[in-house]
Parts: C-alpha cells; structure tokens; sequence
C-alpha cells in the first residue's frame, strides 16, 4: 500500500518510522511519504494561510499550495485502475471507526491531508474530487489543533490490517470491536498480586468453561462502559447456549434488543 501524507510537521509523523509500521516499511509492505506542504509554496514567505472571507477567529489554510502539493502526489502516484483517496482529518467528518479502517485498508493509495489552524479553503477540497475519492474523517467528537494526531492513529489502524504488518493474524480477529464487543479482562503471572487473584477459572484448564466466562465479561464491560455497542449485537445470531448463558447472567432480548435486566 502507498500513503501520503502532506502536512507543515512533517516532523510529527516521524513516528511512523517506529514499531510495527516502521518495519513493514522497512519490509517494503508499506510505502509511506510524507511532504512539507511549505514546500509548494513559491513566495519568499511560504505562505500557507490567511485570514477567513467573512470574519471570524484564526486564519485559513491557502487553496493554492493544497493544489500544488495534491499535484505533485498525482503525478508520482503508481499507475492504478482507482482513484487515490484522500483523508481530510476534520472534526466536521464521518466518525474514523474499524469498519473505516478495514475499508481503507484495502486501498491500494491512501493520501492524508492535514489540515491546521481553522482548516483549508473549501475550494481545495472541491477541486481534489476531480482527482481523488474525498473523504472528510474525525476521529471522534473532539477537537485536535490539526490533522497530524489523527493520521497517525488513522495510518496505525489502517496499516495494521495489511497482511504482513502485523505479526501474528489471529491477534486481528480476536480483539475489540472485530465482533462488535469490548475485550475480555486479561491476567498473566503473578497468580496472585497484592492481594489480588487471577479469576480462578482462568486457572482451571477447562477451556469451555474459559470461552464461556471471557464472552459473558465481553458482554458485562459493553453493558457497563459502552450500551451504545451492546443496543447494537445482532441478537439473531447469538447460539441457544449463549443466550441461555446471558439470561442466567442478567440479560434478555427486549423488542429484539439485547438489554441489561439486573446488575
Ligand atoms: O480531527 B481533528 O480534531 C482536526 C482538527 C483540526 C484540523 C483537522 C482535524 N485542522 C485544524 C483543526
């Protein structure tokens, strides 16, 4: 996968030369470029902004340096039968969640623009369309001085779902929101810590009995922390013996809703 990513702190995205992503670049899975947009300026300032049409607080960002840089990635971008899309980080976007990242992830080009003070003249968002897929992202509904914070844990979600990237598959599937719950708690050794013992089912070697008692804490720490994921389940696909299991553990179907009875 090739990804782009055009900001004034190019510095910031250094981090992308750690870790797991900083070895799939090594590997050659992910080819990562990161420009200054400064760089397309042409006056002896390198202008990036101005101040807003209108009024207002803060200064905008120059639709002429977004259209140079965006250029200057289309015309060294790999021959592809699709457009590159291009991420706009915006606390105005579509909420970033894993569905997105697998999306994404199946891209052959991603670019990221990031955007800093107010944000970038409209006209450069709109004139991207010809080239680009657009898509305006946030993170979540909270607000970042630029776009930089959110294309780092946008390339990590992202890249981590390329095969290769990270290690081990399995430890893919397995984990928060894949199956639209929260992970189960987990324990390693000590057995016992401060007074503190690992469940002891955990310690019992029946492994029925595990996979039983880790899918009920998924369901117990969705109800507790997130009843917006747990108003969600799909109740048509939970087992005889998982509803069952649920029921006993202060559950029910409500209007086809999975819903908390008792605490
Ligand atoms: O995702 B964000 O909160 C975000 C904030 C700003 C931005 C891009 C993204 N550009 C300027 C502020």
């Amino acid at each position: 996968m090739r990804i782009d990513v055009v900001s004034i702190f190019p510095e910031y995205l250094a981090a992308l030369d750690l870790s797991l992503i900083g070895k799939a670049r090594q590997d050659g899975v992910l080819d990562v470029r990161v420009h200054d947009l400064r760089s397309f300026t042409t006056d002896r300032h390198r202008t990036v902004d101005d101040t807003p049409y209108g009024g207002g607080a803060g200064m905008v960002m120059k639709a002429e340096p977004w259209a140079q840089a965006l250029e200057a990635v289309l015309a060294e971008a790999p021959a592809a039968p699709r457009r590159p899309t291009l991420v706009v980080p915006s606390p105005a976007g579509a909420v970033f969640d894993q569905a997105m990242a697998h999306e994404f992830a199946d891209l052959d080009h991603l670019v990221f623009a990031c955007g800093r003070y107010e944000g970038i003249d409209e006209r450069a968002i709109d004139w991207a369309r010809a080239g680009f897929d657009v898509r305006p992202v946030s993170l979540g509904d909270y607000v970042l001085n630029g776009g930089e914070v959110a294309v780092l844990a946008m390339v990590e979600a992202v890249g981590r779902l390329i095969p290769g990237v990270v290690g081990n598959p399995e430890s893919l599937v397995e984990e928060s929101h894949a199956d639209g719950l929260l992970e189960y708690p987990v324990y390693t050794k000590p057995s016992s810590w401060r007074d503190r013992d690992v469940p002891e089912v955990l310690l019992s070697g029946n492994h029925a009995r595990i996979a039983q008692w880790r899918r009920l804490e998924q369901f117990h720490r969705t109800a507790d922390r997130r009843p917006d994921l747990l108003a969600a389940v799909d109740t048509t696909a939970l087992t005889k013996a998982e509803l069952k299991a649920l029921r006993e553990a202060g559950f029910d179907v409500v209007d086809g809703r999975l819903t908390r009875t008792t605490h």
